[in-house]
């Protein structure tokens, strides 16, 4: 019996604490003024609730012992209204409701500011279930990667082009939805270079779980080398595979939905493929950008992410070998 306790014990703390290896998208290590703001109001009202907690349990505890019913107890004395309690009830919420309002409301009116004229300006967009980053100012489209120069202000659109979507990176901000229909904006003004990771955090249907992004934070050198990059056609195949891939591209009825700048390809439903091979992750962060993965993404989309909406005719292994050669040579 005890032995049973003892393993149950351990399992319930083993799988508590599974939870704090990597924590990627953890709003607890925020790397922005936003963000730190929103997680120290979090804190704040995690301890006065944790007070309120501890202060009501005991009370109840206390009352549900003292008071119990003993044998041969009668009718306790009635009583209607009492004045102390009602007041002790009402006026302590009150004012830490209050408080709360009082450290909240700032922070809120701080965030909703609009970007100075020196923000940089990328729309972001749902698509089921992917995110297109377009700079309007720099002409670069790209797909599930953000670029952001460190230290600058970049004043997000989040659009939709069908769904629901909600943009999320929890190191950087709080979340904001992607409304069809309308733009809603707001600033992030990244600290820190690195990568973080986001997510579409509002249900938008069957791959919603696997609609993932990376931002990626650099230096304004660095992001300048990558816009200018990005801003090229692509780079022609290399070789006799990659440039039967990208005959393939027709054949495969993949010019429909993609678009390569450069060539005759110009769909829209999917991904801008002109650079994919400079993305770490493609299917919206799901998948490392490797050979083999990208062979298996040409393979089968379907057994990959399922419901995704790049329905293709099986492909041959010649054809395959050609558009995972042809793909890898679009850096
Ligand atoms: C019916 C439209 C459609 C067709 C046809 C299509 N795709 Fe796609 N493709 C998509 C969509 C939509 C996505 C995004 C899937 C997701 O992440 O949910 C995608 C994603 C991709 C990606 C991953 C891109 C990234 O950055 O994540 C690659 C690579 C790709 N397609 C290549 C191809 C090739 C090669 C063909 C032709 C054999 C093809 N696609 C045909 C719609 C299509
Ligand atoms: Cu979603």
């Amino acid at each position: 019996m005890r032995a049973a306790l003892a393993a149950t014990t351990l399992l319930l703390a083993l799988t508590a604490l599974a939870a704090c290896g990597a924590t990627p998208q953890t709003t607890l290590e925020p790397t922005t003024e936003a963000a730190r703001q929103a997680r120290d109001l979090m804190v704040f009202v995690f301890w006065a609730a944790a007070v309120v907690f501890v202060i009501v349990e005991s009370a109840l505890v206390y009352i549900l012992i003292r008071f119990r019913r003993r044998p041969g107890d009668g009718l306790p004395a009635q009583t209607h209204g009492h004045t102390a309690l009602e007041i002790a009830w009402t006026i302590p919420p009150t004012i830490l409701i209050g408080v709360i309002a009082a450290l909240t409301i700032p922070v809120i009116f701080a965030n909703a500011q609009p970007a100075g004229a020196d923000a940089m300006r990328v729309r972001a967009i749902g698509h089921q279930w992917w995110f297109e980053f377009d700079y309007p100012e720099l002409g670069v489209v790209t797909a599930n990667e953000l670029h952001l120069p460190v230290d600058r202000s970049v004043e997000l659109q989040l659009e939709s082009d069908d769904v629901l979507h909600s943009f999320w990176v929890p190191r950087l901000r709080g979340k904001l939805d992607m409304v069809p229909g309308r733009v809603n904006r707001f600033t992030i003004r990244p600290e820190v270079t690195g990568t973080f990771q986001g997510q579409c955090a509002e249900f938008c249907g069957t791959a919603h779980a696997l609609m993932k992004f990376t931002v990626v934070v650099e230096t304004q050198a660095e992001f300048d080398a990558w816009a200018a990059a990005q801003l090229a056609e692509r780079t022609p195949p290399s070789s006799e595979l990659a440039r039967a891939g990208e005959e393939a591209m027709a054949a495969g009825g993949c010019v429909a939905c993609h678009a390569i700048r450069g060539t005759d390809a110009a769909g829209v439903l999917g991904p801008d493929l002109t650079h994919v091979a400079s993305r770490a992750h493609i299917a919206s962060g799901i998948l490392a950008n490797t050979p083999d993965n990208m062979r298996r993404w040409l393979q089968d989309p379907q057994g990959v992410k399922p419901g995704n909406l790049m329905t293709i005719p099986e492909l041959t292994d010649d054809q395959l070998d050609a558009l995972t050669a042809y793909m890898q040579g679009l850096t």
